[in-house]
This record gives C-alpha cells, structure tokens and sequence, in this order.
C-alpha cells in the first residue's frame, strides 16, 4: 500500500502546499482557499486558484518517481500480488506515468461538478474562458475535490480501508502527513502489523513511527529502491 502526496508532484514543477505561494497567490493560505466557505464567499477567486494551478498541472511531466510507482504497480499485478496506490494528490500525474486504478482520497482537478444540479464533467482545456464556471442549469461549477471539512469520497475510504486491512508493506512517499484521515493511515498499518516504509524530503510527524524513514527525493530513492529490489 502507498500513499503520496505532493511532494511526488514537486520534480514536475507543482509547487506543493508548503512551498509558498507565488505572485498573486502568495497572500493566500491554500487551507483557506481550498473550502467550501471559500467557494461559497468568492467562487471567481477560488476557480481563479484552481485554473492557475491546473495550467501548472497541464504542462507537467510525470517524473522518475511516478514512473517507479507505475512499474511497481504493473509488476506486482504480473505477480498477481496486491499493489494499492492512494494518492492526496489532484494532477492526475501518476495516471498519466501509467498507474491504474489510483485511489483519489482528495478528487481531482480535472472534473467539475455543477453545485445546483450535480453534474460533473472533465475539463482539461486551460485557461478557462469564465470564473466561475456556469452548468446549463445556471449553477456555479467547483472542482471536484476533498476540500477541508469534506468528506472523503466513499469508494476511496473503502478502498482505504481494505488495503489497511491486508497491506504487508506500507509506504508514505512525499507527504507531510498532517491532514487527516490520509496522515493516520501509517499508525493504522503498523498496529495492523504491517512493515512501514517513509520517503520524504523532510522528517515528519510519521518519520519516528516507521520501521524505514529514507529522507531524500522521492524521484531519487524511488527509483534506487526499484532497481536494487527488482534488479531491473
Ligand atoms: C474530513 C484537495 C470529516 C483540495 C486537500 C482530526 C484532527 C484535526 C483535524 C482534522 C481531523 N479530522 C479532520 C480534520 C480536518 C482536516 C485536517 O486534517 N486538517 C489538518 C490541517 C489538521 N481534514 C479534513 O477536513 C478532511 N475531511 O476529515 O472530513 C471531518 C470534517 C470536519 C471535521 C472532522 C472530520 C479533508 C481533507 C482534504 C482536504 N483537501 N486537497 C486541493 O488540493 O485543493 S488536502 C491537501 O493538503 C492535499 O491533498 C494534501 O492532503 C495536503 C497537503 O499535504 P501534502 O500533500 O503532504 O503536501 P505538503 O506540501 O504539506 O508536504 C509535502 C511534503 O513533501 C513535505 O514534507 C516535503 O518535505 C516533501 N517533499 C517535497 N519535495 C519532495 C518531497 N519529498 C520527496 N521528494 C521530493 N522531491
Ligand atoms: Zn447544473
């Protein structure tokens, strides 16, 4: 089991939510735009954020971590051993690296949903052309993400939860697990007996828990680990 977060996205050139925001972003707190209070005050800003970070998202790359990550998933379902990938991240990256069936706990970017009549739709195209976006019925569009004091979506918590129940071996890569639930997920898997294995730029609140904690780049260690492991 493995779980990301944006510091997997950081060698692409996505700025993580520790990094500072740039230009007219820098006077934001990311934990206050991301909300539905945010949305519901100034749905033009927040889709505004939104497209600036989906234009940063458009012209990145999957990079040498995701790549790992995506064979290690091929090989283990060649193996038909389980391999489950959770990621808090929206770009989408480790789909575009070749990974299937990666768990969004926190949605993603490129989907939006009507806020009136729910319905959703992919957009990849960017910029925008209206902020906020309008549904046909007249509603405002959002992103369809996990903002803060939102649930998670109900197949990801399952999904979650099951690999929690089974995984042998878990990995927190590019996290600062803080935000819940994701940042209990490490301490679940080890009382469940499972080895646990960090990879972060940082220490974290999780780097003391974990039988491995491998500071360093995760488009480094990563692909290091797949080769001294896998031989390839
Ligand atoms: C919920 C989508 C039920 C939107 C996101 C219990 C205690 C306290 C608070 C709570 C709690 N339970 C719930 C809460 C509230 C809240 C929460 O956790 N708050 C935190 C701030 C304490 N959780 C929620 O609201 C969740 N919903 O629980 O609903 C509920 C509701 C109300 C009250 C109770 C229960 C929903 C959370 C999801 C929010 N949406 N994203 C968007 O993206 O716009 S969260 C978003 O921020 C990301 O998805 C991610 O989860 C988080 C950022 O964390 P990281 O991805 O780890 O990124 P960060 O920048 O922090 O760190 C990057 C790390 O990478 C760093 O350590 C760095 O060193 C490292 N790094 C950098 N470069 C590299 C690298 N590592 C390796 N290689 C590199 N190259
Ligand atoms: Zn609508």
């Amino acid at each position: 089991m493995v779980v990301t977060g944006a510091g997997v996205s950081a060698e692409s050139g996505i700025p993580t939510f520790r990094d500072p925001l740039e230009g007219l972003w820098a006077k934001y707190d990311p934990r206050e735009l991301a909300t539905p209070e945010a949305f519901a005050r100034d749905p033009e800003t927040v889709t505004r954020w939104y497209d600036w970070r989906r234009q940063k998202c458009a012209g990145a790359k999957p990079n040498p971590a995701h790549l790992a990550l995506a064979w290690l998933g091929k090989h283990f379902q060649e193996q038909n051993r389980c391999f489950t990938l959770l990621t808090q991240n929206v770009d989408r990256l480790h789909q575009a690296a070749g990974s299937r069936n990666v768990v969004e706990l926190h949605g993603t970017l490129w989907i939006w949903r009507c806020t009136r009549c729910g319905i959703e739709h992919e957009e990849r195209e960017v910029p925008f052309k209206e902020y906020p976006l309008r549904c046909a019925c007249g509603g405002a569009r959002r992103p369809a993400v996990v903002w803060f004091g939102e649930l998670l979506p109900d197949d990801a918590i399952q999904n979650a939860h099951d690999a929690l129940e089974s995984c042998d071996l878990f990995f927190s890569i590019g996290t600062s697990a803080v935000v819940e639930p994701a940042a209990s997920f490490l301490h679940t898997a080890r009382r469940r007996g499972a080895k646990t294995a960090e990879i972060n730029r940082e220490p974290t609140p999780v780097s003391r828990m974990a039988d491995w904690s491998l500071q360093g780049s995760a488009g480094e260690i990563l692909p290091g680990l797949v080769q001294r492991v896998f031989g390839i």
